[in-house]
């Protein structure tokens, strides 16, 4: 049985739930010491709850009629995702003939037992129906929206964030967007489809969903940041970002995902981790699956985990074991961390491991400077490396230590709390310095 010393935070939040007497009796009548397995939430979507996030899989509804399936299903996650049922080719067969027949399924389910519903995806470069992938210029584009509008209205009201767009930006250091044909009908064909979807369906969540997207260093994360700042400073209708966070060992999970996630979350979307599974087996699986929980817990505005799958043998790529059930349905050494980081929480004193997130504000701007306001949380001992853009150089600094005047510069506390400024020659580039954080 594993044992966890319980914070002063959880243990007054369990007694406050369940009195202390009760609490006892049940221990005593049970015959077993007091663990967390008591006081802990006993199920993923129950631990996620306490900190009022969601944990969700991907269904298939092929797999709906397995009763060894739903019944982990419905036990564990309390968000579900169409694996395949919502995409451009299951619902839109022929152009204008639209077939929901499974996706409805997968809704029902979802909703006959009290769980909410991501919906995935609007547009996407991939898994068009035949008719989609012969067309180009305005009667793609025409077409995409047609769709996007009918399928966010027949699910109006039904679905908590929709994948609106789906990997529109191409991997590597490029930082482009991907080529496609959608992309060919023009740069804007995004936020066409995200103001269609807006219009149909108000009350979704509007996400962009992308993978490798998890390392903040990567070429291809600063572009999609980059597109979500744009959007939000132009009134593009976004709400969240999804991290699809398919991990191997080609592409780990990154040290510095926590900042990821803050420094999205700071251009004021929410973030999700929307397709998570990690290839590998025992301790080192298990902790990188802790890993991303606690990244996720470190970031208010991480509002929830889902899965790309239940056990391994539903996975799509099931030879990689990625999911947290094994093929008979057990749980596996992650589950057991997944569950522990979750019962954890994230809002908790420090420990050693833990992240921080800066957030990084425009202030008073001249003509030849301006300046710029950091904000760290999650630690007291930091380093926040800021990336001045372009030519940029450091004019002055207050409330921290910071080296460098162009390039990358270091900043450290110097007693003067966690937010701090630098002020900003310009130099030909008024774009925001980003920034990283890291305990030390
Ligand atoms: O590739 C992993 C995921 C990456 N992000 C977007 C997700 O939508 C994507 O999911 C996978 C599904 O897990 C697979 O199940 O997307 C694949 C391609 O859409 C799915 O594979 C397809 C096969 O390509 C089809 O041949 C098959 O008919 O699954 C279909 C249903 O089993």
């Amino acid at each position: 049985m594993m044992t966890r010393t319980l914070t002063p935070r959880r243990r007054g939040r369990t007694l406050g739930v369940v009195s202390l007497a009760t609490l006892t009796a049940l221990v005593l009548s049970a015959g077993i010491a007091a663990t967390s397995a008591q006081a802990a939430g006993s199920t993923l979507q129950a631990a996620a709850a306490e900190s009022g996030r969601y944990f969700g899989t991907a269904i298939a509804a092929n797999k709906l009629s397995d009763t060894a399936y739903t019944t982990i299903a419905n036990r564990e996650f309390n968000m579900v995702t169409a694996e395949n049922e919502m995409k451009l080719d299951a619902t839109e067969p022929n152009q204008n003939q639209f077939n929901f027949t499974n996706g409805d399924r997968i809704v029902s389910w979802a909703r006959s037992n009290g769980k909410q519903v991501r919906g995935h995806t609007l547009a996407w470069h991939s898994q068009q129906p035949g008719w989609m992938q012969n067309m180009s210029g305005s009667a793609l584009r025409s077409a995409m929206l047609n769709h996007v509008t009918q399928v966010a209205t027949h699910y109006r009201g039904q679905i908590h964030s929709w994948d609106v767009v789906n990997e529109a930006f191409a991997d590597g250091s490029s930082g482009a967007r991907r080529d496609s044909n959608l992309q060919r009908t023009g740069n804007d064909w995004i936020e066409a489809a995200f103001r269609a979807a807006r219009a149909a369906d108000p009350n979704a969540k509007l996400c962009y969903n992308d993978y490798n997207t998890d390392n903040w260093s990567h070429a291809k994360t600063q572009a999609v940041y980059n597109m979500v700042r744009d959007f939000k400073s132009r009134g593009v209708p976004i709400d969240c970002v999804g991290f699809q966070a398919h991990f191997n060992s080609g592409n780990p999970v990154p040290s510095n995902y926590h900042t990821t996630l803050g420094n999205f979350a700071a251009l004021g979307v929410d973030v999700q981790i929307t397709e998570l599974d990690i290839a590998g087996s025992g301790t080192s699986q298990a902790e990188q699956y802790r890993g991303i929980v606690q990244a996720c817990l470190a970031v208010s505005r991480c509002t929830g985990i889902s899965v790309w799958g239940v056990r391994d043998s539903d996975s799509w790529r099931s030879g990689d074991t990625p999911l947290l059930f094994d093929g008979n349905g057990n749980k596996k050494l992650a589950y057991n961390y997944t569950l522990d980081a979750l019962n954890a929480g994230g809002t908790g004193n420090p420990q050693p491991g833990d992240g921080c997130t800066v957030t990084v504000t425009r202030a008073e701007e001249w003509s030849d400077r301006f300046n710029v306001s950091l904000a760290v949380s999650g630690s007291s001992t930091w380093r926040v490396a800021i990336q001045l853009q372009g030519a940029q150089s450091l004019q002055n600094s207050w409330n921290a230590t910071v080296s460098g005047t162009s390039g990358t510069l270091t900043a450290t506390p110097n007693g003067n709390g966690n937010s701090f400024g630098i002020t900003v020659y310009k130099n030909g580039s008024t774009t925001l310095p980003t920034a990283t954080c890291s305990t030390t």
